[in-house]
């Protein structure tokens, strides 16, 4: 079986990008690790550079995802920003900017980063397009998920299943790109 190392102390994260790997007959492992991370505005260059960091590190392929929020009425923000933001403001200081802000159109963007300890790295993307809801909904999946509503349901991802939210999600988009691609080279990287 196809083994990768996912870096990430996440285990939303894991738990939703794992649904995906087992339809591929992939194991998805968590490396318990500290990761290393650079800043940057962009989602891809901070992904990318940790994973290669711990792939030569720890002598396995390891696959890094970074995701941000972006929305449109606040000029992306918090995007690239969105982890400190959520440990700061939260999902309640988000809904106080957006306080009388009719044009509520957000979203989610992955960046799956993979790298072989051979430094062979590759990138895929996923981004799922929505709107930030009126109030906190929902007690399921993490981060900004009670007040993310994608387009096409009226519910928050916070109120729904983990493979409910993969029908949608950036992640599962950016994870299903990345699995089919591993797949189609197993054993053979
Ligand atoms: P890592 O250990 O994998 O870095 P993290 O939680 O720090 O985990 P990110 O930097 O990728 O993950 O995420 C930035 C922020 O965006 C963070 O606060 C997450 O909670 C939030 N976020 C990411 N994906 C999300 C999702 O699917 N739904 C809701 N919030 C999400």
């Amino acid at each position: 079986m196809t083994e990768v190392y996912f870096l990430t102390s996440n285990l939303g994260k894991l738990r939703e990008a794992s649904l995906i790997a087992e339809q591929y007959g992939i194991s998805l492992r968590q490396l318990p690790a500290k990761r290393i991370e650079i800043q940057s505005d962009d989602l891809a260059r901070i992904s990318a550079f940790s994973a290669r960091v711990a792939a030569r590190k720890h002598h396995v392929p390891v696959v890094v995802e970074d995701a941000g929020l972006f929305i449109e009425a606040l000029g992306g923000f918090p995007g690239p920003y969105s982890s400190y933001v959520f440990k700061t403001i939260g999902v309640n200081g988000i809904l106080k900017l957006m306080e009388g802000v009719r044009r509520r159109e957000a979203y989610f963007l992955s960046v799956v980063a993979y790298c072989t300890p051979k430094g062979r790295s590759l990138i895929f993307k996923g981004r799922v397009d929505g709107y930030i809801a009126s109030e906190v909904r929902g007690t399921g999946g993490f981060g900004f998920d009670p007040i993310f509503i994608p387009k096409g349901d009226t519910r928050t991802f916070a109120e729904m299943s983990s493979r409910e939210k993969n029908l949608y999600s950036h992640r599962a988009k950016a994870f299903t790109k990345f699995f089919s691609w591993l797949a189609e080279r197993r054993g053979n990287l």
